[in-house]
């Protein structure tokens, strides 16, 4: 069973090190610090870190750790929500002893030694609650409000497709916890007045083809206008995910070295696309890369025959 093993290789290591990737969403930083709170509790006398980035709105969640490279000598590195190495924050973790991946990405590569991969999880902190009740590891408030956070997030509110019975499952017992739902609402929704313009912004300048493909360009002075974090920025993705018959849609944004472009759908499935162009993700919310803005009617073109595809198959 997949939980004793990496119970196993916990209990054998004094350091345990958790990674999240880069540019990091609530799901992530849950799955790092509710992992680490519950493994902290559990097992006292071991040093557990969660390592990487922070991100700005989860920041009541708890910190991540800053680390000497001479810990990861003899520890296990747990990495959680990245389906590829090369989006690891702190890629450090190539440097442990051993590595334990768990993911509900469709994977990329497979970095782990032990590897735990459900794609159908609506999210991975839905994981790390439902290992931890497995193995009777210790949980408090402060482990239950990162793991709900993280469930929260990545089902936009229990909205989407992949929520399941076990969701509704995990969070009532979260709560039976103590976990504040209406605090975490709170939290999550506080909302700037930079991003509240912002979003105006992309609800008057996204395009429409007549295939059925939405989507928003924003340079990247058109961030510095609006006074934003690019994290913001792209954290806008769904303002336009409602429109009729436009059931993919996409925000490009121009980063200072690369052009990204978040990538979502209420219809067909759209890694494929994304796989394409550098990237990869979820059959529904895929993330990529332009290489540069002339590549952008390429893109569209794809984007066009999947949506097309998709319209003469239903
Ligand atoms: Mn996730």
């Amino acid at each position: 069973m997949i939980y004793d093993e990496i119970l196993n290789k916990i209990r054998e290591y004094n350091t345990i090190i958790i990674h999240g990737h880069i540019r990091p969403d609530g799901d992530c930083l849950g799955s790092q610090l509710g992992l680490r709170q519950s493994l902290r509790l559990t097992f006292p006398e071991k040093e557990i870190y969660a390592v990487g980035e922070m991100a700005n709105y989860v920041k009541f969640l708890g910190e991540v750790d800053v680390i000497a490279d001479e810990k990861y000598e003899s520890a296990l590195a747990i990495c959680v929500d990245c389906g590829n190495s090369e989006r690891l924050s702190d890629q450090r973790f190539k440097t442990a002893k051993e590595v334990i991946k768990i993911d509900h990405h469709i994977p990329v590569d497979n970095y782990g030694d032990i590897e735990w991969v459900c794609e159908e999880k609506p999210a991975c902190a839905q994981m790390i609650f439902e290992f931890i009740e497995a193995c009777s590891l210790k949980m408090d408030l402060v482990a239950a409000t990162a793991i709900y956070t993280g469930i929260v997030t990545d089902t936009g509110r229990f909205r989407f497709d992949s929520v399941e019975p076990a969701t509704f499952r995990v969070a009532a017992k979260l709560l039976e916890l103590g976990v504040n739902v209406a605090k975490i609402d709170n939290e999550l929704s506080i909302e700037s007045l930079d991003v509240l313009k912002f979003k105006g912004y992309i609800l008057s300048n996204f395009k429409l083809t007549d295939t059925g493909f939405a989507y928003v360009t924003v340079t990247k002075e058109v961030v510095e206008e609006y006074h934003i974090s690019y994290e913001d920025a792209a954290n806008q993705v769904n303002l336009i995910s409602n429109i009729p018959n436009y059931p993919v849609w996409a925000l490009i944004i121009e980063y200072p070295t690369e052009i990204r472009v978040r990538l979502r759908s209420r219809g067909p499935d759209i890694d494929k696309l994304a796989n394409l162009y550098a990237g990869g993700g979820h059959a529904k919310a895929s993330g990529c890369k332009l290489l540069n803005w002339s590549q952008l009617t390429n893109f569209i073109n794809d984007a066009d025959n999947v949506v097309k595809e998709y319209k003469e198959s239903i």
